[in-house]
């Protein structure tokens, strides 16, 4: 069943500059050797892959006031933001392929002044083991990637809040827009942030007390025809058993058969209008192997199912 008739574009952002580790910078290249637009072609999709983006090296220093690579991060985040936003002008759904997670800043921030300047509303959904809300004060590491979330909710450096100049001038994003699911590693600090903030999270011990059923319905819930999804695929959300080529694993993560669950349910929901796939690091990864997993599991996220579909979810039609 063809879900989406919005032709796809890929954009790659082939950097590491938010990261702890080298190598989420071949990300791109590596979804693409795992055969991406030839699987989203396949079931029916329109894909158009507008090459790579080209920003600045990572000049691999310790921080500076918090931060690491800030003049470089704000570049890249510009750039992805410039991209992502011409292709939701132009009615294509935008895939961003990172690159690291510090890219969602430009990407989400994309999506949401798209949304004010159409009148839709914005969901994202974070699938991550992590909660990236740090700040420049409460981040151990200076990486940014670990607090895109936060800038997005306007906590965070004048160049990063403000990249998405919202036509009333605050954030991105607030806190209620967000749904994070699959967490299982947050700082003490950040955690308390998190709290303060009241982001909605979906961690780890949840989706195993109530399964991932029950937690997409919940995630998903309240969606209209007015409602933009955006998903920010982290691949250090899956379990690391089965997706080794990242740069932070967190034991503990969401299986084959949970991650695939939770991609036909956001399938299902029928509202998916822009992508992030972000920290896959083939320096780390085993004969290319989190990259074709991560394209197997895109699939099911743009409506790829094996021979059924179960009604109690929404827009099933039951056996076919
Ligand atoms: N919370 C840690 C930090 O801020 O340094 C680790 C962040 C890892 C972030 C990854 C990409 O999601
Ligand atoms: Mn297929
Ligand atoms: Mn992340
Ligand atoms: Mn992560």
């Amino acid at each position: 069943a063809l879900r989406s008739a919005q032709p796809t574009s890929l954009i790659g952002a082939p950097t590491d500059i938010g990261a702890g580790a080298r190598g989420a910078s071949m990300g791109p290249e590596a979804l693409r050797v795992a055969g991406l637009q030839a699987a989203l072609e396949s079931h029916g999709l329109q894909v158009f892959d507008r090459g790579n983006l080209s920003g600045p090296a990572n000049p691999w220093q310790p921080p500076l006031d918090g931060y690491r690579h800030l003049p470089e991060v704000v570049e890249w985040n510009q750039r992805v933001f410039d991209a992502v936003y011409a292709e939701l002008q132009l009615g294509h759904l935008p895939i961003l392929l990172g690159g690291d997670h510090c890219l969602g800043l430009g990407s989400i921030s994309a999506v949401a002044r798209h949304c004010a300047e159409v009148g839709k509303k914005l969901r994202v959904l974070w699938l991550d083991a992590h909660a990236d809300f740090n700040t420049s004060a409460l981040t151990p590491s200076g990486n940014v990637h670990g607090m895109p979330v936060a800038c997005l909710c306007g906590f965070g450096p004048e160049a990063l809040t403000g990249l998405a100049r919202m036509p009333g001038g605050g954030p991105a994003l607030h806190p209620s827009q967000i749904r994070q699911i699959g967490i299982r590693s947050v700082d003490a600090g950040e955690k308390r942030f998190v709290h303060e903030q009241g982001l909605e999270v979906f961690d780890m011990r949840y989706i195993d007390e109530v399964g991932m059923r029950q937690t997409m319905q919940q995630a998903l819930s309240g969606l209209d025809a007015h409602t933009h999804l955006h998903v920010s695929f982290d691949v250090d959300f899956l379990d690391p058993d089965i997706a080794p080529g990242v740069g932070t694993t967190v034991p503990g993560g969401p299986t084959y058969r949970e991650a695939q669950l939770c991609m036909e349910m956001i399938a299902d929901s029928g509202r998916l209008a822009s992508l992030d796939i972000v920290e896959l690091n083939p320096a780390l990864d085993v004969r290319n192997r989190t990259a074709v997993l991560a394209v197997d599991l895109v699939e099911s996220l743009f409506g790829k199912s094996t021979l059924m579909r179960v009604p109690s979810h929404g827009q099933g039609q039951g056996p076919v």
